[in-house]
């Protein structure tokens, strides 16, 4: 089966030659994402989207945030909201940070939009399987997880955290906010769930700096971190405009879908209501 061009999702294909099966020029893309990631710990490919579809995109997206599920809470960087009292004040445990944002979950997404050609398209699940290392990924079977776009307003902003099941996230910016809203990274603040560095970590959360990277996201690229073991936030964002960023969720087998428990948390619903 074929794809025609027009079905292709709208990655710069100049720029980034996915389309190209076997090419030197994807090989290599590939070979620099992949050493960039292990390296920092993340990986930028600025103008992964054609720049000139950008604005449709977020005029298609932009009428499904009154749709989208608000969060608005404290959280610690594990994404819980309880102390726990057998800990200091001091441990990241008990250091809570304000998160609030909205989530548009992938059911209100048309079947046919960019964002979810990009996500189904086979190419790049290969090329995205080569950059992390592993042999290949598939789609999420579930309702809501697979592509969610996250919108910051005014003042919002997320906890720093940890993306804790998945291996490796992937982002991708519609459109950036007027003021604030960076994405800030503190590499490396632990080596697995056992292997935590506290200091470094409380550091971080009480605001210290020195380690900290801000990664630019500019409308169209798409972004690779390891975020299950380095620290991040999205800084408040400051005015009216909309920071829109896409997610995408691969599993590394075929047939998973989320817990209903989870998404109930994260959009409001289970997404197994019949
Ligand atoms: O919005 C962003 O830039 C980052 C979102 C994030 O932390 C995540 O999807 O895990
Ligand atoms: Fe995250």
């Amino acid at each position: 089966m074929t794809t025609s061009r027009a079905e292709l999702p709208p990655i710069d294909f100049a720029r980034y030659p996915l389309d190209a099966e076997d090419s030197q020029a994807t090989y290599e893309m590939i070979a620099a994402c992949r050493g960039q990631l292990e390296r920092d710990q993340y990986c930028s490919l600025p103008g992964f989207f054609r720049s000139d579809v950008m604005d449709a995109i977020v005029s298609e997206t932009e009428p499904l945030v009154a749709r989208a599920n608000p969060a608005d809470s404290w959280r610690n960087c594990y994404l819980q909201r309880q102390k726990n009292a057998n800990l200091d004040d001091s441990h990241p445990r008990n250091i809570f940070n304000h998160a609030r944002y909205r989530m548009i979950a992938a059911d209100l997404l048309a079947p046919g939009s960019a964002l979810k050609r990009l996500y189904y398209w086979q190419p790049f699940q290969q090329a995205v399987a080569a950059i992390v290392g592993v042999d290949r990924l598939y789609p999420s079977e579930d309702l809501l997880q697979p592509v969610n776009v996250i919108c910051y307003g005014d003042g919002d902003q997320s906890a720093w955290h940890y993306d804790s099941t998945n291996a490796f996230t992937m982002t991708l910016m519609l459109q950036a906010a007027a003021g604030g809203g960076l994405f800030e990274l503190a590499p490396n603040t632990r080596n697995g769930e056992d292997d935590e560095d506290i200091p470094y970590m409380q550091d971080v959360l009480n605001g210290g700096r020195e380690r900290v990277e801000t990664i630019s996201r500019e409308a169209g690229e798409l972004t690779i971190f390891r975020g299950c073991n380095s620290l991040h936030r999205v800084s408040p964002v400051a005015g009216e405009r909309l920071r829109m960023m896409a997610v995408f969720v691969y599993e590394d087998e075929p047939g998973i879908k989320g817990d209903p428990e989870v998404n109930l948390t994260v959009y409001g619903r289970s997404g197994y209501e019949s």
